[in-house]
């Protein structure tokens, strides 16, 4: 079992701290949420209270983490309140997020007017460490949530044993774990399964987690999925390469809400020969474009010379300034540029 030597240290602070505040990035994810509510749930288990705070607002499916008697903040919506609480903090702990820039504009009251003691527990590669006292740092872990975990089982109060640990930090945990490795499809270390099988000892229900986690499509975005995938799917590059447009009259006709085209760029994956996926969607004043590959296809090098954006190798974004009606030779076009420099 992995171990991590400032764990005290971080028991350390949080038990002598008065007021502590949790973070995590913006656009939370099922990690950056679970995370946050279980150090919430595990601090209030062992008669510490904590404010969490996000960026903006995150996915409804991850409601069933929020804890009632003290729910998360969203920032965009009062920041004057959310400054105030972050001032008044003595620790702030981020969780999922490699530096202050994934905070975007809470990074000002947490990173510069704050005096607060800061630490970071994190998955990402090439954290930030400058602005923390203490950074517990793992990159070869499925999530923040399984980092987590680890440090739980070594503070005083738990001392390895699972069964003391409370049911609802137990669920918060897994919901990230489920969440960042895509229900066990990714990320997966030999300790994700050991910590995870340890959740399920607990009587974390995992069935009841998957339904609320991957069982939450409205019908109208399961209806959009499947029209676009019909009608909108197009295979260029002898079928090794798709994309699929999604324009506003789309958005209106299938009550489009943020987060509806949410993963539909890794559907085209599935199909076999096809190793780079893209999604472009009309928005404000742009098109907004996701891409996906397999292997070694770099569609980072894709997005910074032809999309104005970036990102990571397998998976990057960026935005066309044109009408979305021209993007479908726009992207064809370079596609066949870039394959041939290639
Ligand atoms: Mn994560």
């Amino acid at each position: 079992m992995r171990t991590y030597k400032n764990t005290e240290q971080l028991w350390n602070l949080t038990g002598s701290s008065e007021r502590i505040v949790l973070v995590a990035h913006t656009n939370p994810d099922g990690d950056a949420i679970g995370s946050v509510s279980a150090m919430y749930y595990f601090l209030k288990q062992t008669g510490r209270n904590a404010a969490m705070i996000v960026p903006n607002a995150f996915p409804d499916f991850l409601s069933c983490l929020n804890p009632a008697d003290s729910p998360v903040s969203i920032y965009r919506n009062d920041p004057q309140e959310c400054n105030r609480i972050i001032a008044e903090a003595d620790l702030i702990i981020c969780m999922d997020m490699s530096g202050p820039s994934r905070i975007d504009e809470m990074s000002d009251a947490v990173f510069q007017d704050s005096k607060a003691k800061r630490i970071l527990i994190d998955h990402h590669l090439n954290p930030v460490a400058g602005p923390f006292d203490v950074v517990i740092s793992d990159t070869e872990v499925s999530s923040t949530c399984e980092l987590l975990l680890s440090m739980i089982l070594q503070a005083p109060d738990i001392a390895g044993d699972i069964d003391k640990l409370n049911l609802d930090c137990a669920t918060s945990i897994a919901a990230g774990m489920l969440t960042d490795t895509n229900n066990f499809a990714n990320s997966i270390f030999p300790s994700t399964l050991e910590r995870f099988s340890m959740l399920l000892k607990r009587g974390v229900d995992r069935d009841a987690l998957y339904n609320a986690i991957f069982c939450s499509y409205s019908a109208s975005r399961m209806k959009l999925m499947g029209h676009l995938l019909s009608e909108k799917m197009t295979l260029i590059q002898d079928g090794s390469v798709a994309f699929i447009t999604l324009d506003k009259a789309e958005k209106d006709r299938y009550s489009y809400c943020t987060g509806d085209s949410e993963g539909f760029v890794n559907l085209p994956l599935k199909i076999r020969g096809v190793c780079m996926s893209a999604l472009l969607t009309e928005d404000d004043g742009f098109v907004k474009v996701s891409l996906r590959s397999k292997g070694t296809l770099d569609v980072n090098l894709f997005a910074r010379q032809y999309c104005n954006g970036g990102g990571h190798r397998n998976a990057s974004g960026g935005r066309l300034y044109m009408d979305i009606s021209e993007t479908a030779a726009y992207f064809t076009a370079s596609i066949e540029d870039y394959f041939k420099k290639a």
